[in-house]
């Protein structure tokens, strides 16, 4: 493969860790609860010519989502990832990564730690970090993702808010007592967009939910409604529907999503750098469904501009060809940590960020007032 060769050397002089609390404006619910507050881990990777490059980690207080939570990604980072990449001098990103590749978990750690690479090389190879990794698009169609809300009215409020904004395809969140019903009138009022349900796992079974009825509304996909690990009740589940499942807590490596797909448990799949634990492992999961003819999208953690940033830049490959997970921070944050940051446009796209680095300029001097702990390896 020739995208991943143009990267210059790269050494480590340190790896720094911010620990910063972002209150979100608006609290988001899920299968998992609500999220009133995001404790990221930012990475600020130093290199010994002076170029500085960022990654995100999206906090979590519970490992509900995934394994990982903000107490082990910093665990990972300071005594894990961060002894083996400071002061040692790397070919490129996949260098970096591989001083991983034995050590099983921490995938938030490790993918900031990659992001950080990336946005490093970028700089010193002057190319966007989207070029490096194979991306052939400019612009990426942006969906939002509706959490669980008191009233459907209000749901239907806040989607219209957003289709008015320029956001195409429409995802709700489901939980069992707020799926079906919720769907049909979103289906009802909004006819011609693309609607999803997400059931973030919170169906533990298949029996006695409302899973044909899903199936007669048309919607584009059916988002993980069962555990992380039931592959086979998933495919028991989609032999019975029209409707496409899609795999997202199921993807955490790309031989288990293989696996998944050869065992027919979802005909779609939401590729998150985040849970798989870089970019890296995120372009060969693309690459794995694009060879079996399976569409993915770029799905979110509620990252800052500066994770989504490098989401954009995956989301400009191939095989992206279903609307992403990329609400800008305006959304969740009373500010973003880079500037100018993205947003919707009318088309219902957001640019793929050209600039070298991370994408977007990052404002270090907000990082330092949201920061509440640091950490250096030097
Ligand atoms: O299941 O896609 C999910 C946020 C946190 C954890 C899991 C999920 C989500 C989202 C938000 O749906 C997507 C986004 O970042 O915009
Ligand atoms: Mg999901």
């Amino acid at each position: 493969m020739q995208r991943l060769d143009h990267n210059p050397t790269l050494k480590v002089r340190s790896v720094a860790l911010h620990l910063v609390d972002l209150p979100l404006i608006n609290r988001f619910r899920t299968a998992y609860g609500t999220t009133t507050t995001k404790r990221t881990v930012l990475v600020r990777l130093e290199d010994a010519d002076g170029v500085v490059g960022w990654g995100e980690a999206p906090g979590s207080e519970q490992p509900l989502y995934a394994p990982d939570t903000t107490e082990s990604t910093w665990y990972a980072l300071t005594k894990l990832l961060a002894p083996r990449v400071t002061g040692r001098e790397f070919a490129g990103p996949a260098e970096v990564a591989a001083t991983w590749s034995a050590l099983q978990g921490y995938r938030y750690a490790t993918h900031a730690l990659e992001c950080a690479a990336w946005a490093v090389a970028s700089q010193k190879a002057g190319r966007p970090v989207a070029d490096l990794l194979g991306g052939v698009r400019d612009a990426v169609p942006a969906g939002e993702s509706f959490g669980i809300h008191e009233t459907v009215a209000g749901l239907l409020a806040e989607i219209e808010a957003r289709l008015a904004e320029g956001f195409t395809r429409i995802k709700i969140k489901i939980e069992p007592g707020w799926d079906v019903d919720v769907a049909r009138e979103v289906r009802r009022a909004f006819p011609d967009h693309q609607v999803t349900v997400d059931g973030n796992c919170g169906y533990p079974t298949l029996e006695r939910q409302p899973w044909e009825a899903l199936d007669e509304l048309g919607l584009l996909m059916i988002e993980q409604p069962l555990p992380a690990d039931a592959l086979v009740p998933m495919a028991e589940l989609q032999e019975r529907l029209h409707t496409p499942l899609c795999l997202d807590e199921a993807a955490t490596t790309p031989n288990l999503t293989a696996a998944a797909l050869r065992l027919g448990a979802g005909r779609i799949v939401n590729i998150k750098p985040a849970r798989l634990g870089g970019l890296l492992p995120s372009v060969a999961v693309h690459d794995l469904c694009r060879d079996r003819g399976v569409p993915v999208w770029c799905g979110g953690m509620l990252e800052t501009g500066i994770g989504r940033a490098f989401n954009l830049a995956l989301a400009s490959l191939p095989n992206f060809t279903l609307p992403a997970d990329m609400s800008p921070a305006r959304l969740f944050y009373a500010e973003d940590l880079v500037e100018p940051t993205f947003d919707v446009r009318a088309d219902g796209t957001i640019a793929v960020p050209r600039l070298p680095g991370v994408g977007f300029p990052v404002r270090e001097d907000r990082i330092a007032r949201y920061t509440t702990e640091t950490w250096s390896s030097a």
